[in-house]
């Protein structure tokens, strides 16, 4: 028999949809001698990643690829979805929104959205809650991940931009201080630069509970008691202090607040910090003097020092660290808040926040609105106020002020704290409508269900953890009807009569707007455009015109304060939200695993990333599961105040005693999120995640 021939398929060009590092690849069709269809990934080569994929990155088309895509809106009907036309779905949602804010005033429907969408469509849905909806009470799941270090630099240095210099400037640098941070498992492309460190010597220390891919790196590895980083870096400043390390020069001329921070160290005891830390004062001393006297350095935090009650002030304890050291502003200093998701940074720049408008603006400064509402062409006073952080929208769905709910780009049952009660707040919601590509355990509590493009198939602009922005082209049609962000998001707010303020026929044009919106504030993206990021391959912000470069490295000679100076602040040394007791005698802290992304609908859709994993597990020290009687590769519950999970063990050395640990990407009884408590940080309302007082027992 003939066989037909079969098409030639050209490479897809794009890039990584998971993490902050935003890898380019080249998606590439084979056929198989069965004649089947397969993919393969090849990196390509760019200034971040240079070329490296990961093993996500190499998989990801699998879940982008996936039967189980939705492609038509779905609407429940009698407990079971149904497939209904675009038309409808607009329709519905429109309808039963509106009535809700008919009865119960504009603030009774919020929205909710995330780090992996677009520019582009961060901006619309910012532009939508605003100027369509008109509600307050607009977050997204960024709360959840950038927010403490994000708040941290803004009032430290006037500016949140991920990393304050290039990459390439890591293997350069004498020592580095890695606190709370799993780039082995969370960056895995960028491990070469810190390996290429090890190599010419740079000392190298990272403080985490437990051994982790990037702990093999360290020098000097901090076994740090769960949420006391703040403790633990105001005893290495001291220590720093007392060695005279500290640099005069530059805390006099370039930073303000010193002062309060020598006179409030004078007062600390380094073995109080050493018994609230569980860290001997010997490493305290070893670590402090190792970064005080390398000629450069450079410290890194992530959400291991960031997701706790006191997420902001442990990220200005360790920023206060490199202020004193005067390590920032030139080759091989500097700090990086490292960015999780593939869109974090710009995700948080332009408008998803509660209290933000694009470009950083503030949404309760006047100037800020006058100048927004004028790129709008609304009045100022049309704009609604500040609404409340992600965690606080879930608790309003409880009390039943937010009444119905538009979720992008987020999966908040299995992501938020305390997650049971969030689940009984969206059940009790009269109205849910949620944006995804698969039926996510979010998704499956929705009236509507819409389906988006992925990665592939959509175009915009991600900024990735340097703070530089790329562009991710369009790879391949758009599958059966699913539709971008952005595009429904005008089909709505046609229906709340604003047609003419969202019409759009491409992604390029949202960002001609948002380069305009995002002008003259601290985001400025103006002198960047779809032309130039072609050429360019990535431009950092900001640029605030077209001839301008993009700043590679920050704070050279001013930081961004009106005055130019950096602001250091005193920090207490907390111990953790909630401390283990008789009832509940263990430390739970959590995270993530190399082969699966957050809550894992889109990796738990892909089989080769989801057979290196296929369950959740908790890791317990041996002499800690001989006490609880429990066997490695057991099934456990693990019970907090909160709730109680059910999962198996995994006994390793690699952690304390006092600590377990669980990944975070499994929903149901799995989800570790089930256990977390929602105490949130007075300043930027991340929730305390990464310490909960726990009970773990044989499940028979
Ligand atoms: N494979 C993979 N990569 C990812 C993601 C993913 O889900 N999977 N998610 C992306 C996103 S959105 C994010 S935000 C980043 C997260 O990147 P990271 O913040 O690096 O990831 P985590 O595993 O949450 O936490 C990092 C480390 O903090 C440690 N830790 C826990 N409690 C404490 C503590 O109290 N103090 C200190 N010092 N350390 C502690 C944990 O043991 C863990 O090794 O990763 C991004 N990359
Ligand atoms: N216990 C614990 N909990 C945590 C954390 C932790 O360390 N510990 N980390 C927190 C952090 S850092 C984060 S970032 C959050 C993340 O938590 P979530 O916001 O729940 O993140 P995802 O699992 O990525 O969910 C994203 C959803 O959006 C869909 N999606 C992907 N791309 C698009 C798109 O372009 N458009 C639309 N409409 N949908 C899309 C995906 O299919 C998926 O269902 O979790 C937080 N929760
Ligand atoms: S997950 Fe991150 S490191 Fe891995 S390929 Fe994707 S962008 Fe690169
Ligand atoms: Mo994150």
């Amino acid at each position: 028999m003939e066989r037909k021939a079969l098409p030639v398929l050209a490479a897809m060009s794009t890039q990584c949809p998971f993490c902050s590092v935003q890898c380019k690849m080249n998606v590439i069709p084979e056929t198989l001698p069965s004649g089947r269809l397969s993919y393969r990934a090849e990196g390509k080569k760019n200034a971040a990643s240079e070329g490296r994929l990961c093993v996500k990155g190499m998989n990801a088309h699998q879940h982008a690829l996936s039967r189980e895509r939705i492609l038509y809106p779905l609407a429940k009907k009698d407990g079971e979805f149904v497939r209904i036309s675009w038309e409808e779905a607009v329709d519905t949602i429109a309808e039963r929104l509106g009535t809700i804010q008919r009865e119960h005033g504009r603030d009774a429907v919020g929205v909710y959205g995330g780090g992996s969408l677009t520019n582009e469509s961060a901006y619309l849905l910012g532009k939508f809650a605003r100027v369509a909806l008109g509600t307050r009470y607009i977050d997204y799941n960024g709360r959840f991940c950038m927010s403490a270090a994000a708040s941290a630099g803004v009032k430290a240095f006037g500016i949140d931009r991920g990393l304050t210099n290039r990459l390439s400037e890591i293997p350069e640098t004498d020592c580095l201080l890695l606190v709370g941070t799993n780039i082995a498992e969370c960056q895995p492309t960028l491990m070469p630069y810190f390996n290429k460190a090890k190599e010419n010597g740079t000392y190298i220390i990272v403080v985490d509970p437990r051994e982790t891919g990037t702990t093999a790196i360290a020098d000097l590895h901090l076994k740090v008691r769960p949420g006391t980083d703040a403790a633990l870096a105001n005893g290495l400043l001291k220590v720093l202090l007392e060695e005279r390390l500290e640099d005069r020069l530059f805390l006099r001329e370039r930073t303000n607040g010193f002062e309060d921070v020598e006179a409030h160290l004078e007062r600390v005891r380094l073995e109080d910090i050493s018994e609230l830390t569980g860290i001997d004062e010997v490493s305290i001393r070893k670590a402090a003097i190792a970064y005080g006297r390398a000629a450069t350095g450079m410290i890194f935090t992530a959400r291991g020092v960031e997701q706790h009650r006191d997420g902001h002030m442990a990220v200005r304890a360790y920023l206060n660290l490199v202020l004193a050291t005067g390590k920032i502003g030139r080759p091989g200093c500097g700090y990086g808040a490292v960015t999780g998701q593939g869109n974090g940074q710009g995700g948080r720049e332009h408008g998803q926040k509660a209290d933000q408008l694009p470009g950083y603006r503030l949404i309760e400064n006047p100037a800020d609105r006058e100048y927004v509402a004028g790129v709008w062409g609304v009045d100022p006073a049309e704009l609604p106020g500040k609404g409340v952080s992600a965690y606080e929208m879930m608790e309003l769905t409880i009390s039943r002020d937010i009444r119905g709910m538009l979720v992008m780009g987020s999966n908040p049952i299995v992501s938020n704290p305390n997650a049971g009660a969030v689940e009984e707040g969206l059940k009790s919601l009269e109205f849910l409508a949620v944006a995804d590509m698969f039926l996510s355990e979010t998704a499956e509590l929705a009236d509507i269900v819409l389906p988006v493009t992925s990665y592939l198939e959509n175009e915009g602009t991600l900024t990735n953890l340097e703070g530089r922005v790329l562009l991710r082209e369009a790879a391949r049609p758009v599958p059966g009807e699913a539709r971008h962000d952005w595009q429904w998001l005008c089909d709505l707010a046609e229906r709340w009569g604003r047609k003419e303020k969202f019409s759009y026929f491409h992604a390029e044009e949202i960002f001609e707007e948002l380069r305009i919106a995002s002008r003259g504030g601290v985001a400025d993206y103006y002198g960047i455009t779809y032309e130039r990021l072609r050429k360019e391959e990535g431009i950092y912000w900001p640029c605030p015109d077209l001839d301008h470069p993009g700043m590679k490295r920050l704070f050279e000679e001013r930081f961004a304060h009106s005055d130019g100076k950096a602001q250091l602040i005193a920090v207490g040394s907390l111990s953790p939200g909630e401390e283990a007791d008789g009832d509940y005698p263990l430390l739970m802290t959590n995270g993530r695993l190399l082969p699966h992304y957050l809550t894992g609908v889109q990796t738990r859709r892909s089989p080769a990333l989801s057979a290196r994993a296929i369950e959740n597990v908790v890791e317990i020290h041996p002499s800690t599961a001989r006490r609880y009687r429990v066997e490695d590769g057991a099934l456990v519950r693990i019970h907090s105040r909160r709730g109680t999970a059910v999962l198996r063990s995994k006994v390793t050395n690699g952690i304390r005693e006092d600590t377990l640990f669980i990944p975070m990407h499994w929903g149901g009884v799995q989800n570790v999120n089930l256990l977390t408590n929602p105490l949130l940080d007075p300043v930027c309302r991340m929730p305390d995640f990464k310490v909960s007082a726990v009970r773990i027992e044989p499940w028979s």
